[in-house]
């Protein structure tokens, strides 16, 4: 081992595991530059890194191609009853699972190098960052890890000092035997990947994929599943949401916080440049948001992250020229397409599609040729301090004040561009019973509606019912001083299938509807699903849309709504009586509506 460990936890913990594990060389992470060129330059000699002729220390690697994705099938939320695991998670009981796992890790590193990741989520050092320490022996995840969160040796400082951590343990679960030569991408078979999460004892363990939310354990692991249940017993909230400031032309400031389920359009939104006149747009985080209530009543978000896990394919200067000035330098891409100049691309990327690439399985692809080039979950490490428009104040350890929570999600019909709940209550309501058709973030069917209540069915850490009630009683804690709540979709598509709103920086029309709404400048018409934009309020200067296309985009068919009860009645009775009774009456009036 290259450092002395002092903290008493820390260091029994890499025995334990080095004993279970047992790796042939033991690292302490320090966070330097040096080290991540160091771990890539290893990645480049052992085949899996693939450095970029066009993009200064940018580098692509290829995933198996079993491994391109969360996988929520095999993500546990091990509390000691089901119960308070919820009828959304996935339940093993903790010892038996404990079991299981001890006799994957046994050995599961032998060949490789464990790695010691010290890390901080938030700034380091402030009283709302959480400190992990993920050991993995997975140089990749190093070097991702090292972008994303805060890696340094000052977390360990403040572990002598006395702050505690939170074990994050990952295995690709790919042992290598004396001689044995390594592959590009070594992860174990689907039905020994475990992505496991013990909520009463702030633990993780993760075993068999390298990839994204699977494997970067300070992501979905650490600052949604553990974080939400420590938020429900602190007292504040850990979300699926970006953050970003809207700046008026008269200078004023609003703070919005979106929750839109994996591949719905948040880190878009989070960097979106708007498309009318003199407003601005600055980004604070596109992921995730942990917020808290302020000595003055109102409720503050910080972005825990340091980095994006951008998803690539649609990405384009059209679409998101933040985020592509965001790719220029520092970035590692996943399952991305290789141009013969040595670059990457995408679908989506531009207009001009190359005449040969080298797809993300690494074969030879022309336009003619049947698959995409890149993985639809192909995607982009980058530091959000790359981002143009990241907002000055985006590591302010006293966070921004929300004014605005909005709610969403990927319907192809039925639900409108956009609508306000009547009241907090109402917003918890079209919260709990969002739905959204499932995208390639995760490894199954894609285009499948599903219930995603707050975006955060593969993320809450303990019982969705429990998890309502929190935000009905944050809601009651926060009064008058509470944040508005909408409901928007970006993705309503016309008979023949095409997307009725241009979205990406026209979203801003909507947002501008919405800071109008909390300022009182305009008033909205009541519909049986919540409160809509009255005709001409929605500003559509400089844009080229039909009246039809409006009027199809705002529409709410109540036959259509109607034929939506039995799916949430279903979806509310899986909680049974941890469904809060709010929740019932709200589904009750809107049956009364309709
Ligand atoms: P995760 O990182 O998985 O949590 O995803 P995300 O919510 O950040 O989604 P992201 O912004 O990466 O968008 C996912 C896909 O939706 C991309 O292909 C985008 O191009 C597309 N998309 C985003 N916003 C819009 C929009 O306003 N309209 C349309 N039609 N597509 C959008
Ligand atoms: C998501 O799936 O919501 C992501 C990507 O943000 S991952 O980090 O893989 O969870
Ligand atoms: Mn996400």
């Amino acid at each position: 081992m290259n450092a002395a460990i002092k903290n008493e936890k820390l260091s029994n913990w890499i025995k334990e595991v080095a004993d279970m594990c047992q790796p042939d060389n033991i690292y302490v992470c320090n966070g330097t530059k040096e080290e991540y060129n160091f771990m890539m330059a290893k990645l480049i000699a052992s085949g899996s890194a693939i450095p970029l002729e066009k993009r200064p220390n940018s580098y692509l690697f290829r995933s198996d191609p079993s491994d391109v994705a969360r996988v929520e099938d095999r993500t546990f939320i091990s509390t000691s009853s089901k119960d308070e695991a919820g009828p959304t998670n996935n339940w093993i009981d903790p010892s038996e699972l404990k079991e299981k796992m001890k006799r994957l890790y046994r050995g599961c590193m032998k060949g490789r190098t464990m790695y010691v990741i010290p890390f901080s989520m938030g700034p380091i050092g402030s009283p709302i960052s959480k400190i992990g320490v993920e050991i993995s022996d997975s140089p990749y995840v190093v070097c991702n890890m090292h972008i994303m969160t805060r890696v340094s040796s000052k977390v360990l400082d403040l572990l002598d000092a006395g702050r505690d951590f939170i074990p994050c343990l990952h295995s690709i679960g790919a042992p290598l035997k004396k001689g044995q030569e390594d592959v590009q991408w070594p992860c174990a078979p689907i039905e020994s990947k475990y992505i496991s999460h013990f909520p009463e004892e702030n633990l993780i363990w993760s075993f068999g994929s390298g990839y994204g939310g699977n494997a970067l354990l300070g992501k979905k692991c650490l600052a949604l599943r553990i974080a939400s249940a420590m938020a429900k017993r602190e007292g504040w909230l850990a979300e699926h949401m970006l953050i970003l400031r809207l700046t008026n032309p008269e200078g004023k400031q609003y703070h919005i916080a979106a929750a839109f389920p994996s591949a719905c359009g948040k880190t878009n939104l989070a960097m979106m440049q708007p498309a009318v006149k003199g407003w601005k747009c600055e980004c604070i985080g596109d992921d995730i948001a942990w917020m808290k209530i302020g000595a003055n009543g109102r409720l503050y978000a910080i972005n825990p992250e340091s980095g994006f896990f951008g998803v690539a394919p649609g990405t384009s200067y059209d679409t998101n020229p933040m985020a592509m000035d965001t790719l220029k330098e520092n970035v590692i891409f996943t399952n991305c397409a290789l141009t013969d100049e040595g670059d990457v691309w995408w679908e989506g990327i531009n207009d001009a599609v190359p005449s040969h690439l080298i797809d993300w399985k690494g074969r030879d692809w022309t336009p003619e040729s049947k698959n995409d080039a890149a993985h639809p979950n192909a995607r982009f490490t980058a530091p959000a301090s790359q981002c143009p428009v990241i907002c000055k104040d985006w590591e302010n350890p006293e966070g921004v004040p929300i004014d605005i929570f909005i709610f969403g999600g990927r319907r192809g019909s039925v639900v409108p561009l956009v609508y306000e709940a009547f009241s907090w209550e109402h917003g918890v309501f079209l919260g709990a019973t969002a739905a959204s058709e499932t995208t390639s973030a995760n490894i199954g069917a894609v285009g499948n509606l599903r219930r995603d209540p707050f975006a955060m069915k593969p993320f809450c850490g303990y019982n969705m019912g429990d998890y309502f009630h929190h935000w009905l009683n944050m809601g009651e804690k926060l009064g008058s001083k509470a944040p508005r709540i909408f409901y928007v979709n970006w993705f309503r598509k016309s008979q023949e299938g095409k997307f009725l709103w241009p979205g990406f920086s026209d979203n801003s029309r909507v947002l501008k509807w919405m800071c109008d709404r909390v300022d009182g400048e305009v008033s909205a018409q009541k519909s049986p699903i919540g409160l809509l934009p009255l005709e001409g309020d929605i500003d559509l200067t400089g844009l080229n849309i039909s009246a039809e296309n409006m009027e199809e985009l705002m529409s709410v068919d109540p036959a259509e709504w109607r034929a939506e009860i039995p799916d949430i009645e279903a979806h509310f009775a899986m909680f049974g009586k941890r469904l809060p009774e709010k929740l019932k009456h709200q589904l009750k009036d809107l049956i009364t509506r309709l």
